[in-house]
């Protein structure tokens, strides 16, 4: 099944479109990646030097956005403040238009994620309405998730055509993957890596969110980057890339956690805040709270 037929036959129309809209998207960054290359001079909100395919994924996605008509603002990784986008929108989005940056010049997974709400801005990632995330890999595959479950399509000649229909995570998991230096986690986090290093979990760790999640939708385990002792909130972004990924882990079954509870209740006051993510199988987060509270 194409994804259109599925987006249709499941949601209502415009967040169909809305979706079905992003994955053209994503489709075309995808082939856009071989040829922008780069550094730029720029920085984003976070310090960060831009890539030039950085920079021009997100505005391609804002541009493309703006003439669906669809969305009324977006709050965007590469953006300092909320982007007005049509007037008469009905969605608000959160984008990171290429997760996992570093990837790019040694070749290593890299995507893009998504957030959808119609709620405005600031709201808990509770009031998503739908998340996704693209997967530019050896192969290129798209995750959406709504409260109706979560599947997974592969970008063919044909399109993108379903490959899992109501993802689950397996019920034990095989995988931890996990980022941060060892000397600046905290020594309830040490305690609790050593625990799943004992139960014989396997480490696998490659510095793409997406990609390292991803892996953890398959095979089942858990996704941290923990909060440090000299950054307690940690690195990842809780806009633009852990909210999208807590909702896509709960509506698979799993957890999400930002060490005391699930990320999705976090209230926020910044655009630029961040939170120690953990995300993947219950009984591993469940676990982790419990070490993190001795
Ligand atoms: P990147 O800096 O390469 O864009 O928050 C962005 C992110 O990648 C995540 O995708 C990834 O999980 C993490 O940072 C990687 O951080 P480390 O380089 O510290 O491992």
């Amino acid at each position: 099944m194409l994804l259109k037929e599925h987006l249709l036959k499941n949601l209502d129309k415009k967040l169909a479109s809305l979706i079905f809209e992003i994955s053209k998207m994503c489709e075309l960054i995808r082939r856009e990646l071989p040829y922008r290359r780069g550094k730029t001079t720029m920085k984003n909100m976070f310090g960060e030097i831009q890539l030039v395919v950085d920079e021009w994924a997100n505005q391609f996605i804002i541009e493309e956005l703006k003439k669906t008509g669809l969305v009324k603002t977006l709050v965007s990784e590469e953006e300092a403040d909320i982007v007005k986008m049509s007037k008469n929108g009905i969605f608000n989005i959160s984008l990171d238009p290429l997760d996992g940056s570093s990837n790019i010049e040694s070749n290593n997974l890299v995507g893009t994620i998504i957030g959808i709400y119609k709620k405005d801005f600031p709201a808990p990632g509770r009031n998503q309405k739908a998340a996704l995330y693209m997967l530019y890999g050896p192969l290129d595959t798209l995750v959406y998730a709504t409260k109706k479950g979560v599947h997974e399509f592969l970008l063919t000649n044909e399109g993108f055509i379903l490959i899992r229909e109501n993802i689950k995570l397996p019920t034990k998991g095989k995988l931890y993957s996990v980022g941060g230096l060892r000397k600046d986690w905290s020594s309830g986090f040490k305690e609790f890596v050593e625990g799943v290093e004992e139960k014989g979990y396997k480490l696998r760790y490659g510095g793409s969110f997406v990609g390292d999640f991803n892996q953890i939708l398959h095979y089942g385990g858990i996704f941290a980057y923990p909060s440090l002792v000299n950054k307690p909130e940690g690195k990842l972004r809780l806009v633009s890339e852990s909210n999208p990924i807590s909702f896509i882990v709960e509506q698979a079954g799993g957890r999400s956690s930002n060490g005391k509870k699930s990320i999705l209740d976090r209230e926020y006051k910044s655009l630029q805040q961040r939170t120690p993510t953990y995300v993947g199988n219950k009984d591993l987060i469940e676990t982790l709270e419990k070490t993190l509270k001795q």
